[in-house]
């Protein structure tokens, strides 16, 4: 059941700045428009069938089957991911702007994924005071990172710190009250998917001034946008264009629909109604993989490595073809490249591609990535089994923050996380909006399978 006509419970009104209530009207707003498209797809089409699943599929980590609603984003094979039906170039060009800045800020594709809605200039300002006013981490939290030993991976560290700060969540606590309604689950999502997004980055640059900056911290500016903030506080460049890769980097990871491993993680562990700091602690785990989000630290170091060997040589298509036939050869993946669902080149590596061949061209990575470019693909493809040849997002990420001295490839996936939690939390804002039930798809036995293919 989709939940309407909800009156927000009085003492939360009084605690909610006026840009959440207005966030809230405009989620409850679009959530009646929706209500009927719900019911009449579960009362009248509930048993239609939507496609036949193989044993094939079974073993093949679930690919292609249909069987889940994200509303933030839905993503095409060929064209790449939208943001609420807009394409990533359409969210660069309608998406308010830091001044100065041609990237639209990753905290008002935020409030686009929550809302359906490009916010003014005067709503991003007004979320940016809120996340601004939710940011600072606990003391308690602030011990637990700091107590870390410092080759802890920094998303360990990040997925502690955000399990560190479970004990402040206001669904776990209003639900422990035992007086929380069903139609007020999505309120208190909301209210922890703010204060997660609000200090997520600061936690985030807490990890890397411990790790990599002798424990020597920048403060927050509350004058500053969520992104460009978090780029101050890495402090890694004065270069006001560190921000802005900072910016496009946490606009264009923010959402990948929900079937990828660290957004499904997420949705389904917050289906348990765990709240959202467990939900997307849960969901950094996964992103942590390198067959996932870690493929952005794997493809900088693979990057790395190539140039070092190359010894100061050119890189060329025809050596880049032997290093990329010598990383099969020996039994590994060439990160950056393929995808679960995308059958052609990333429209985020496109972006960014652009940002890089704007502002840095000669920086020498960027030519190695180019030459990769060229010369990836055809070795991948000459494999006979890789299903999409092409660059993904994480070819060319760790490229550009590099260049702006970022050049600790540990920290990569963390920067990912910061940005990932706009979209995993948006979604758990919906899931509980929506009545969403507690996930729990069927598995069965290879005997049971042998059993069913014979018949
Ligand atoms: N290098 C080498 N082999 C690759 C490959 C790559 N970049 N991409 C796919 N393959 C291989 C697979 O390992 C698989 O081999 P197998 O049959 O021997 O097990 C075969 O090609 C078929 O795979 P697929 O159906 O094309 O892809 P998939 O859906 O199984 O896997 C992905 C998708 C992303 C895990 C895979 O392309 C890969 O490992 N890429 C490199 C890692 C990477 O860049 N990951 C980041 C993805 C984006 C993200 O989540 N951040």
């Amino acid at each position: 059941m989709m939940h309407k006509a909800l009156r927000f419970p009085g003492r939360q009104r009084r605690a909610f700045s006026a840009v959440v209530d207005t966030l809230k009207h405009k989620i409850q707003g679009l959530a009646e428009k929706k209500a009927p498209q719900l019911t009449a797809l579960r009362k009248e089409h509930g048993g239609k069938v939507l496609g036949e699943t193989t044993v094939g599929q079974c073993i093949g980590g679930m690919r292609g089957i249909t069987c889940m609603i994200s509303e933030t984003s839905l993503l095409d094979p060929m064209e790449g991911i939208r943001y609420r039906g807009r394409t990533l170039q359409d969210c660069m060009d309608q998406l308010p702007k830091a001044p100065g800045s041609k990237i639209g800020l990753p905290e008002a594709s935020f409030w686009l994924l929550l809302t359906d809605e490009i916010p003014s200039d005067a709503e991003v300002k007004a979320l940016n005071e809120e996340l601004h006013k939710r940011s600072a981490l606990p003391e308690s939290v602030v011990k637990t990172i700091d107590s870390l030993p410092k080759d802890t991976h920094p998303m360990t560290q990040l997925s502690i710190g955000l399990l560190a700060l479970q004990p402040t969540s206001e669904f776990g606590k209003a639900y422990r009250s035992g007086t929380l309604k069903k139609n007020e689950y999505w309120v208190y999502t909301l209210e922890d998917a703010l204060s997660l997004v609000a200090k997520v980055p600061i936690l985030a640059a807490r990890i890397f001034r411990n790790v990599f900056m002798e424990g020597k911290h920048i403060p927050s500016d509350p004058s500053m946008d969520w992104a460009g903030n978090y780029a101050q506080m890495l402090g890694v460049s004065d270069d006001a264009l560190f921000k802005d890769v900072t910016r496009m980097y946490l606009m264009l990871h923010a959402d990948h629909e929900a079937g990828n491993v660290s957004a499904h993680t997420t949705h389904l562990v917050g289906s348990a109604l765990s709240d959202p700091y467990y939900s997307y602690a849960a969901g950094v785990c996964g992103l942590a993989g390198p067959l996932h989000g870690l493929a952005n630290q794997e493809c900088l170091r693979w990057l790395k490595n190539t140039r070092q060997e190359l010894g100061g040589k050119e890189p060329t298509v025809e050596v880049l073809t032997q290093f990329a036939k010598d990383t099969l050869a020996s039994g590994k993946v060439i990160p950056g490249f393929g995808h679960g669902v995308l059958r052609n080149t990333d429209p985020r590596y496109v972006i960014q591609r652009q940002f890089a061949q704007d502002n840095f061209p000669n920086d020498p990575l960027v030519k190695l990535a180019e030459v990769c470019f060229q010369a990836i693909p055809p070795v991948l493809e000459a494999t006979g089994k890789v299903k999409n040849p092409w660059p993904n997002v994480d070819a060319l990420s760790g490229t550009c923050m590099q260049y702006f001295g970022l050049d600790q490839e540990d920290y990569y996936t963390v920067i990912f996380a910061v940005s990932r939690a706009l979209g995993c939390t948006s979604n758990l804002v919906w899931s509980r909006m929506m009545g969403l039930p507690i996930e729990r798809p069927k598995s069965v036995t290879l005997d049971w399978l042998s059993t069913k293919a014979a018949e």
